[in-house]
């Protein structure tokens, strides 16, 4: 227990069963069987920077050796760079260069679970990363793995669960037959294959076969392949949010994305699958795949092909298919395969129908290639806006009566992108913009004169699209025109005598009035006698030398009102110190009817 093993020079290490916290550090080990063997129930021991080379495997871990450390190791030219036998758990294999082993970079055979790969460099191996059976929840994370013979990273026999993340899995052709940089084969099941830069393996970037379902394989950047990403015989993969794009290398065939041989309920949903040969491409018993919100754009062949009758009940929506050789061909039975989806199909750059209802769908089908003679009846389309903004004038209302003030307005404009409300009242002379329903503006209003105004509301929509809807309303900004020709202003009356008599001009006269004396308001229609008990107070209050005051008053319905002041004398006799009373009130009553007369005569002649 605890040794330190320290720049030796030697030839194979070995931990012996139930070893555990050794620490082997800096050694040189090199050109043994096995360079470093941790045999069985060896825990917790720590490789670290020791250079290991030559060896038939570089690490050994026989069987139920958990929670050791590898790192900072340099394994090359190794048969198998680290060997895992069975039941190995819990390693931390980290920063360790591992490159030109003619075998496996790390290999992990049989139930290996929960060991921890990270940040490694692996290269010119046979296979980069090598789960064999059985190996359930290992992380495999941050390592570079490219320019290996066969694979980068694979995974056989019922290695479920793992978490391949974040690596870069590149060149993996060295040894040129059916490459893949990422592989999945017989019944690897629930795995994440996510983040990872998956570049130029040749044949395959993420390959799927027989067997290999449920497994989710999201946002890596596939390039440069013959085909990018390969579900074959394998069902219900989510493929979501990867970068599928420049799978052209083969001189034969290329795809973005291939689904075959008899596969179910594989996801492809929101990738980028750009400049491909053919962006996608199901065939020989691909079936009930759901394709959607994928961004499908300059793939040179096609977008999307479904090419024999026995693809069955794929169903293709929301996609955007931009740019491609041809869009979509469908060659499956007629009717099998859907192209649209709760209504709403796809968006195809050269639909050639428009949305004149602007609820967002063309209102032709689009034809899609291939002999089943599928449409997509919902395409997704947007030409614009064609519907005129609606206006309804809710205030004024026509022949509405305003005065001087200028009228409040309500109107209802509704549009699905409305861009600017505009109203005028000198014909488009002055327009005004307006965000709400207020008033009309009032130095606007000013300039009108008596008579009628017409108040045009405008409305546009981002499309261009210009409604309007007018209403005209009357103005009156002038008082009424009340005239008193009896009394007449200083009218010395008799107590008795209470007629009056008016003319009156307005057009929208609401009411006439009058109080005497300050007193209480009189509503009157037609010439009359003024209110008797007003008159009689008045009168009586007032001195033989004074006068008390009438005002009349008449308003129109815009509000404009006028009053008439007309003072009256009451006809009483002086104070009895005033001699020769009588006559002089005889001669002054005489000479007052004949002014009224004379006044008369001059109202006429105007
Ligand atoms: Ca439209
Ligand atoms: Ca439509
Ligand atoms: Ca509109
Ligand atoms: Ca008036």
């Amino acid at each position: 227990y605890n040794n330190i093993v320290d720049n030796n020079v030697v030839n194979g290490i070995r931990i012996m069963d139930h070893a555990s916290g050794n620490w082997v550090i800096s050694n040189k080990i090199r050109g043994n069987n096995y360079g470093v063997v941790i045999f069985d129930h060896g825990l917790n021991n720590t490789i670290k920077f020791n250079s290991i080379t030559g060896n038939t495997r570089g690490i050994y871990f026989q069987e139920y050796s958990d929670n050791n450390v590898i790192k900072f190791n340099n394994m090359s030219d190794n048969g198998y760079g680290i060997y895992f036998m069975d039941y190995n758990a819990d390693n931390k294999i980290h920063h360790n260069l591992i490159s030109g082993n003619s075998n496996d970079g790390i290999y992990l055979w049989l139930y290996n679970d929960l060991n921890y790969i990270a940040d490694n460099n692996i290269s010119g191996n046979y296979i980069g990363i090598h789960l064999n059976e059985y190996n359930d929840n290992n992380t495999i994370q941050n390592n570079n793995v490219s320019y290996n013979g066969q694979y980068g990273i694979h995974l056989e026999y019922s290695c479920f669960n793992n978490t391949i993340e974040n690596n870069i899995v590149n060149y993996n052709f060295g040894v040129s037959f059916n490459n893949a940089g990422i592989f999945l084969w017989n019944y690897c099941d629930f795995n994440t294959v996510t983040h990872n830069t998956v570049i130029g393996n040749l044949y395959f970037g993420i390959w799927m076969l027989s067997g290999s379902d449920n497994n989710l394989i999201n946002n890596n950047t596939v390039s440069d392949h013959s085909t990018g990403i390969n579900i074959q015989s394998s069902d219900s993969n989510t493929v979501i949010s990867n970068t599928v794009i420049n799978n052209t290398v083969s001189p034969i065939t290329n795809e973005g994305i291939k689904i075959h041989v008899d596969t179910l309920g594989n996801i492809i949903k929101n990738n980028t699958i750009d400049n491909n040969e053919m962006g996608i491409h199901l065939v020989n018993n691909a079936d009930t795949t759901d394709i959607t919100e994928n961004l499908i754009i300059n793939n040179t062949a096609g977008g999307i092909f479904i090419e024999d009758l026995n693809c069955d009940n794929n169903e293709v929506w929301l996609n955007y298919f931009i740019n491609n050789g041809f869009n979509a061909n469908d060659s499956s039975d007629p009717g099998d395969s859907s192209w649209y989806k709760g209504g709403i199909g796809n968006y195809w750059d050269d639909y050639g129908g428009t949305d004149a209802n602007d609820d967002g769908i063309g209102d032709i089908p689009y034809n899609i290639d291939g002999s089943a003679g599928s449409q997509d009846n919902y395409t997704i389309w947007d030409d614009g806006d064609d519907i005129f903004p609606n206006i309804t004038i809710i205030n004024p209302i026509p022949n509405q009566l305003f005065g001087a003030q200028a009228p409040d307005f309500n109107v209802e404009i509704r549009d699905k992108n409305l861009h600017k409300m505009w109203y005028t009242i000198d014909n488009g002379l002055n327009n005004y913009t307006f965000i709400s329903n207020g008033s009309i503006y009032q130095p606007a209003w000013d300039l009108e004169s008596n008579g009628t105004v017409t108040i045009g509301f405008y409305a546009n929509d981002t499309g261009g699209n210009i409604s309007f809807k007018e209403i005209t309303v009357r103005i009156d900004i002038l008082a009424p025109i009340l005239t008193i020709v009896n009394p007449l202003n200083n009218d010395i009356r008799a107590k008795t005598n209470r007629t009056f008599d008016f003319i009156i001009v307005e057009e929208n006269l609401d009411t006439m009035w009058y109080s005497i004396a300050g007193g209480q308001n009189h509503k009157f229609t037609v010439n009359g006698s003024l209110n008797q008990a007003d008159w009689d107070t008045a009168w009586d209050a007032t001195t033989w030398d004074g006068s008390f005051l009438v005002r009349f008053y008449a308003n129109d319905t815009a509000g404009n009102i006028i009053s008439v002041d007309i003072l009256v004398r009451p006809n009483k006799q002086a104070p009895s110190s005033i001699p020769f009373g009588y006559n002089y009130f005889i001669i002054i009553g005489i000479s007052t009817i004949a002014l009224i007369v004379i006044k008369k005569r001059k109202l006429n002649q105007k």
